[in-house]
């Protein structure tokens, strides 16, 4: 690593009606209360399939890190969701926010069928935890934005040797998105936290912590 590491933590614009989204209030919010000894850089994706790999290429371009997380909302989901892996595949059950609904059409051709986060995933489901805040190993990205946008870092940082380590988390929706709902949320300051903490457990942690997170289905 670089002697002051570099990371880079990208969220994603608002989608699907919505008019914001977590990952991306969230990934500022870490950004302005950093104190470690590490400079941390954020930028926000679109959610459009055929923008999205430039804008990546060029947060990773302007940034140099050494560390990527990329953050994205799970709406529905009732824990901060660390993903395993990233899978070669786009099958949009809604469309993007150019109105484009790509189905069963590859990220990458030719390219492999999955990568693996090379995050300690559950070292940081544990920090997290640690905090009081729900979290869990997630099997699947899905096959919308944000695993696209998973597989193609690590498609594009696999040419790294894995030098430049790099992973996706999901969050839940914010508070504000399901007022008057009976939908699941979590609050912003813990998404932050969450975060915070996946960044810190990335930075001290090379080796993955062997703790069980499978699933039956
Ligand atoms: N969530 C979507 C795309 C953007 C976002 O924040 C997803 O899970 O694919």
């Amino acid at each position: 690593m670089a002697e002051t590491p570099r990371i880079l933590l990208t969220g994603f614009e608002p989608f699907g009606g919505e008019t914001t989204n977590p990952s991306w209030t969230t990934v500022q919010a870490v950004r302005d209360a950093w104190t470690g000894d590490a400079e941390v850089h954020v930028r926000q994706l679109p959610v459009d399939f055929s923008r999205v790999d430039d804008a990546l290429q060029r947060a990773v371009d302007e940034t140099r890190p050494d560390v990527v997380i990329c953050v994205g909302q799970a709406g529905g989901a009732t824990a901060v969701q660390v993903e395993r892996v990233a899978i070669n595949v786009e099958d949009a059950r809604i469309p993007d926010n150019t109105g484009f609904q790509p189905i069963d059409e590859p990220v990458v051709p030719g390219a492999p069928a999955a990568y693996f986060s090379t995050l300690p995933i559950k070292a940081s489901v544990a920090a997290i935890s640690a905090l009081g805040i729900p979290a869990v190993i997630s099997q699947t990205a899905g096959t919308y934005t944000c695993n696209h946008v998973f597989y193609r870092l690590m498609h594009t940082l696999s040419g790294t040797q894995d030098a430049v380590r790099g992973g996706f988390v999901h969050v839940p929706y914010s508070p504000e998105q399901t007022a008057g709902t009976d939908r699941p949320s979590l609050p912003l300051a813990d998404m932050a936290a969450a975060i915070t903490a996946v960044v810190e457990t990335a930075l001290t942690t090379r080796v993955d912590a062997r703790i069980g997170g499978g699933a039956l289905d």
